[in-house]
């Protein structure tokens, strides 16, 4: 180990390991804006390039970027010396020398890390000042981008290439006009880009931000002639209470409810019912497939590959064109919900369709380009209007003035509000494989499954494989999460490499409670742990953990949709993928 001596406190670390890490280890702060370290993906971002974390050591002229310089023996560091002090507050000015200053009115204003700093910092003025870079602002289906503000920390150039391998940020030109764009300056909208969204998940600024949807919903709810009825996706409940002060990994589900209802919505609803549905669909298919293979029908292929993700969705049909065969035709637990209640539900209390507005809250961006999607529109009114991220959910909540941890418990309006343990794990990476698996298991069999928990599906690492038993056969199952990961895993399946009957993937870090429209993780993979146990808490704590025992479910196919994977449920519930 090597020995140093950060702000009198002495410490030994590994030798390589940088002034930023051996400080945080003895809980110093030292502020940064480029750096960033995942360290279960093994990612770093450590360009240097912000210069805000520079410290002061002894014997050295210059001040060194602590997120860049590593530890030697008996160095002696003051972190936050008056040099140290002076020189951050001009680089903070340098920054702010070439940045919009409209806080009043950006998107990131209050989560901002350069307006935090600038905060901190007490700067009263800008000395600094020069030509201010312009750029056109570029829209795409889920994502705003917004050079002007771009630092060139480059955290969103390491996430597209390295976590999600889509490799469509570029950080380019030099010196003052360098900017990160995608090839050939293309907007974003038409590029290989995903919406994931996870550029934005841990953008420091405004360059990247969400397509704000919330005063169109605002628009709708004051719309006396609308039906206003909305839908929450399972991983918003582990994150809203976040934005309030409420410790990551707290259930707010009640007063997420109560929140909807006071903000207008005439109908509160669940995705989670509909992703008892989609494994319905799913699982149903899963078995047919399966069936037919294990009866020699080489016509079948395999694995099925979940389908709800859509990012993932554009992913493979960006990226596995050739392949577009293997993923479930189920649509995701989202355009479900969009079809059944604009149909069975708009019939149910007698409106047409046109007077339904259909909201979602999701932790995602993608699915603001999901519901965009032209299959998913009946005469061009579509399933789903507008999609709200958990941010703007909790901006909505905020500029209603709604005391939101003081809200009492409400509950999800019925019957698209009913849902089981098997639900609400599809906000998890594995959870949407163990759902299905709880299912298929007992249909296959007939019997009670012995278990309920799959803790082989469970977990943090990118690709993890298992066994499971339905029925007679060994089911051999995949689950992934990051597109990178997603990447090397079907390159291995196209070349024969890799066998498996099914695999689930997910976009983001950890599944949907990563997502890139939840309260912004910046990296904390903690953060990630905690939003997961509280989904598996949430299915525990269930009367009901398996998706077929849904009653409101069981009446749905009985009343409306007929079979699973029958006529009905085709045209309502199922899609196809184009290259
Ligand atoms: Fe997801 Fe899904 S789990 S995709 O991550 O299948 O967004 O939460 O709503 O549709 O149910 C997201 C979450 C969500 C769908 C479901
Ligand atoms: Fe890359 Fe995802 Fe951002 Fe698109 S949304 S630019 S795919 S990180």
């Amino acid at each position: 180990t090597v020995n140093i001596t950060i702000d009198n406190k002495v410490t030994a670390v590994p030798p390589g390991t940088t002034i930023l890490e051996a400080a945080q280890g003895l809980g110093i702060g030292i502020p940064t804006l480029c750096h960033l370290d995942l360290h279960t993906m093994e990612v770093k971002n450590q360009p240097a390039s912000c210069r805000v974390c520079v410290v002061e050591v002894e014997g050295r002229r210059n001040l060194a970027p602590a997120c860049a310089t590593p530890v030697a023996e008996g160095m002696v560091v003051k972190s936050h010396s008056p040099r140290v002090l002076v020189a951050r507050k001009a680089v903070l000015e340098l920054l702010l020398s070439d940045h919009p200053r409209d806080c009043l009115v950006c998107a990131k204003s209050g989560q901002c890390g350069l307006q935090d700093l600038a905060e901190k910092f007490g700067l009263r003025e800008v000395r600094f000042q020069g030509t201010i870079s312009t750029y056109p602002k570029d829209h795409s289906p889920a994502i705003v981008r917004d050079m002007d503000k771009c630092i060139m920390c480059r955290r969103c150039e390491t996430m597209c290439n390295q976590v999600q391998g889509c490799k469509v940020l570029t950080g380019v030109n030099r010196g003052f006009d360098s900017v990160v764009a995608p090839p050939y300056d293309l907007p974003l909208g038409e590029t290989v880009c995903t919406n994931c969204g996870q550029c934005v998940a841990v953008c420091p600024v405004g360059a990247l931000m969400e397509k704000d949807q919330t005063a169109e919903v605002l628009a709708a709810l004051a719309d006396p002639e609308k039906v206003v009825v909305v839908q929450t996706a399972p991983a918003v409940r582990a994150a809203l209470g976040e934005p309030f002060g409420m410790e990551p990994g707290t259930l707010v589900t009640g007063k997420m409810v109560s929140a909807l209802r006071e903000l207008g919505f005439d109908h509160v609803f669940d995705t989670n019912f509909t992703a008892d549905l989609t494994i319905m669909e799913e699982g149903s298919e899963l078995l047919d497939r399966l069936n037919r293979h294990l009866a020699g029908d080489e016509s079948v292929k395999l694995p099925i590959l979940t389908s709800c993700c859509p990012a993932w969705v554009k992913f493979f049909e960006h990226q596995f064109p050739d392949l577009l065969h293997l993923p479930s035709t189920a649509k995701s637990p989202q355009q479900m919900f969009g079809a059944v209640a604009k149909s069975f539900f708009a019939e149910t209390i007698g409106i047409p369709r046109e007077k339904m507005v259909v909201v979602s809250i999701m932790p995602c961006l993608a699915k603001k380009f999901e519901a965009a999607r032209p299959e998913f529109a009946v005469g061009g009114n579509p399933d789903v209007d507008y999609v709200l991220s958990t941010r703007e959910l909790a901006r909505m909540i905020r500029g209603a003035n709604i005391d939101f941890a003081t809200l009492a418990d409400g509950e999800f309006d019925q019957p698209l509000g009913e849902s089981t343990g098997a639900a609400v794990i599809f906000g998890a990476t594995g959870g949407v494989l163990e759902a299905a698996v709880r299912t298929a298991c007992e249909v296959a069999t007939g019997r009670e499954l012995p278990r309920i928990d799959f803790q082989e599906l469970r977990g943090v690492e990118g690709v993890r494989s298992a066994t499971v038993k339905v029925g007679e056969v060994e089911l051999k199952v995949g689950v992934v999460h990051k597109l990178g990961n997603a990447r090397t895993l079907m390159e291995r399946i196209r070349a024969g490499e890799e066998e498996f009957h099914a695999i689930e993937v997910m976009s983001c870090p950890g599944g949907c409670i990563g997502g890139g429209g939840q309260p912004y993780h910046q990296g904390r993979e903690e953060l990630l742990e905690m939003r997961t146990a509280a989904l598996y808490r949430d299915d525990c704590g269930k009367p009901l953990r398996k998706s077929h025992e849904n009653p409101h479910i069981q009446e749905l196919y009985r009343t409306f949709l007929g079979e699973p994977l029958g006529e009905k449920a085709h045209e309502l519930l199922h899609t196809h993928y184009q290259a």
